[in-house]
């Protein structure tokens, strides 16, 4: 059997089999553009951890992978078969398995970590906010509305938690999964700037008018260890091309190869 490595291995057809166990490093089965798998790589990245990528066709899913999780990412697989799944239970373990490595994601205080659990489903409401918009495709001032209130929820709390010097959630030097939470909705809402969804959904959104969700996204982007985990403008914005082709109501599922890094 050739050993594996570090090499990342493309799932790219529904009858490509499963990749042997690698028996020396752990693999995570993702996307590059999913914000899930994102999150787990910025933690893992946070901790220095090393592991495998296997990126995965979400459009052309094989069955041992709906056999796994009904064809879900993140999947994070060790050396001797065992599967963990779900992204927050796996930025947790990335936390919990590399102590001496890295820094911590979680915040030092047990009532700032508290708080942090209290705020990330604003992450989550304004995730879903503007995911209602994209899929309609079609402008509605409700749903404009509904994603400005929830940004601007989000905006708040980090106006309230705001320490000079630091532009993460809870003023900490260094993020914490509260910003890797924060920046996922971010993101992918910073990068419909200048895309083929800039007139419907950036610009009536408004984006630079939440200045401390615009220095969280633009300090999470400016670290160094998150460079390789980062999901890039780029290939977000082939997705967003292929939604804009794709009638209303209708998802596009996460496609390979040409999104990649
Ligand atoms: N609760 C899961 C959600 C993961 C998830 O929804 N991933 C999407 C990609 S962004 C997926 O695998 N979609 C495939 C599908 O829905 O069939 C987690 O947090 O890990």
């Amino acid at each position: 059997m050739v050993e594996q490595g570090l090499e990342t291995i493309y799932i790219e057809e529904e009858t490509t089999p499963k990749p042997a166990l690698n028996e020396k490093y752990p693999r995570l089965y993702g996307h590059h553009n999913c914000p899930f798998v994102e999150k787990v790589r910025l933690a893992f990245a946070a901790r220095n951890a090393v592991y495998q990528k296997c990126e995965v066709d979400l459009g052309k899913k094989t069955p041992w992978h709906l056999a796994i999780n009904g064809g879900l990412v993140p999947i994070y697989e060790f050396p001797d078969g065992t599967q963990l799944l779900e992204s927050k239970i796996l930025m947790d373990y990335a936390e919990e398995a590399f102590p001496e490595q890295g820094y911590s994601t979680l915040p030092v205080d047990p009532v700032q970590r508290a708080l942090m659990r209290l705020a990330i489903p604003l992450s989550e409401q304004l995730f879903s906010a503007f995911y209602t918009m994209f899929m309609k495709k079609a402008h509605d001032e409700s749903d404009v509305k509904n994603t400005k209130e929830k940004l601007q929820k989000m905006e708040d709390f980090l106006v309230q938690n705001h320490k000079d010097g630091s532009s993460f959630a809870l003023g900490t030097e260094n993020p914490t999964q509260l910003d890797i939470h924060f920046h996922a909705p971010l993101s992918r809402l910073e990068f419909f700037r200048n895309s083929c969804f800039h007139d419907e959904i950036f610009e009536p959104i408004g984006f630079d008018d939440y200045p401390l969700c615009k220095a969280l996204f633009e300090a999470v982007q400016a670290r160094p260890e998150f460079e390789h985990a980062l999901t890039k403008r780029r290939p977000h914005q082939y997705y967003l091309e292929k939604m804009k082709e794709t009638p209303s109501g209708h998802k596009v599922q996460l496609f390979l190869p040409h999104v990649l890094e």
